[in-house]
């Protein structure tokens, strides 16, 4: 259905903003949807309420007990399941790193307008649930079907289409052992924000196609065409052409900022001598197989030390000695994954502001 937004955002025909100012709008949306403090990087596990948040629309009021997840489409036996239903099936425990398709987006110049990101829209969460690769079997997926579709509760307007977020995944991408119908966040039910009662997590893939408030789950004959799907979450230079779409997390690496912050610029003030830089990596379906720290920009950089990862679908840490000399620095930092990916020092600039893995930069003032 289309519709005509009542409000253009921020104004007719203004798709990008400058790089160092803001809309309210955009303020508006960042006061909604909040990133991770990078300070939450010390914990293996993101307290929920740390972790990030976002939601297109508002958190729907949604009645647990009378929830009814339906699966249907091209399935030979449809299904209703209750929340009883699936808890009541095997339960999967996996800690999964997620990271919002829009995170650098505020970074970028000119700056795609929308919710305005740095680097911290990420989290890793102990995510609860049943496969759902089990309820895909039991309903059983016809051959003639191409995608899932999953559904949520949640509606709005964006693009100009009234519309409720929804999200597909090929049969094969869905059939994965590790995607699960999660209905606990580090074992207790998922908070309102998040999804409750129940929702999907498909790990390795950016955060959009983790649909929450899950309401039906459908085997389709052709791809699907939805705003969330072709209107956004596409790399493309120009809003018009739908370009490729977004699917897995690009290599990332970040770093805790050392020392003590300045309140309003967020430069960090560190003592001389021998500090030890700390952060996370995590690089989608692929393996983290490197992090190196520069402090000169860029001119040499630094191997930092590796910690297994935290699980099969989860960040690694990472440590790093610096021996810290009076001076003003810009630290960077950057990672490298298996399939030979490196972030870069430049960002490569799309229109939906989608997939940004610049390296991190983090100003520091030591005395
Ligand atoms: N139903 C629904 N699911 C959704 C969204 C949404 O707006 N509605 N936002 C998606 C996006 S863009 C992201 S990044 C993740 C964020 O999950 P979190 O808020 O639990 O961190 O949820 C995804 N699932
Ligand atoms: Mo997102």
């Amino acid at each position: 259905m289309t519709y005509s937004s009542p409000g253009r955002f921020p104004g007719p025909g203004v798709d990008f903003g400058p790089a160092e100012q803001f809309f309210r709008q955009e303020i508006q949306l960042a006061n909604r949807n909040k990133g991770m403090p990078l300070e939450g990087m010390r914990y293996d596990i993101t307290p929920v309420g740390m972790h990030y948040l976002l939601a297109h629309f508002d958190i729907p009021d949604v009645d647990a007990v009378a929830l009814r997840l339906e699966v249907a489409g091209l399935v030979k036996r449809p299904l209703r399941l209750s929340l009883d239903d699936l808890q009541r099936r095997p339960k999967h425990t996996l800690a999964v790193t997620m990271e919002c398709a829009g995170n650098g987006r505020a970074l970028m110049d000119p700056r795609p307008i929308s919710q305005p990101w740095h680097v911290e829209a990420i989290g890793t969460a102990e995510w609860g649930g049943t496969p759902l690769r089990g309820v895909l079997d039991e309903a059983g997926v016809s051959e003639t079907a191409v995608e899932i579709l999953f559904t949520g509760l949640d509606r709005g307007v964006q693009g100009d289409e009234i519309q409720v977020y929804e999200r597909s995944l090929s049969v094969e991408e869905a059939m994965r052992d590790e995607v699960l119908l999660a209905y606990e966040m580090n074992g207790r039910p998922l908070e309102p924000q998040h999804g409750y009662p129940l929702r999907l997590v498909v790990p390795g893939w950016y955060g959009m196609t983790s649909v929450k408030w899950l309401a039906s789950i459908e085997a389709i004959a052709e791809p699907f065409r939805g705003y969330q799907q072709l209107g956004s979450y596409r790399y493309t230079d120009t809003l018009d052409d739908p370009g490729e779409p977004v699917t897995l997390q690009n290599v990332r690496g970040l770093m805790i900022p050392p020392g003590i912050p300045d309140f309003a610029t967020r430069v960090r003030l560190l003592e001389a001598g021998r500090v030890t830089l700390r952060g996370r990596a995590w690089a989608g379906r692929n393996d983290v197989i490197r992090v190196e720290v520069s402090v000169d920009e860029g001119a040499t950089w630094d191997d930092a030390k590796l910690d297994p990862p935290v699980g099969p679908h989860a960040w690694c840490g990472w440590r790093c000695d610096w021996d810290a000399e009076p001076g003003r620095y810009t630290l960077i930092a950057r990672a490298t994954d298996s399939a030979g990916n490196t972030q870069p020092l430049e960002q490569p600039w799309n229109a939906h502001g989608m997939g940004n893995n610049i390296a991190q930069r983090v100003e520091v003032l030591v005395e």
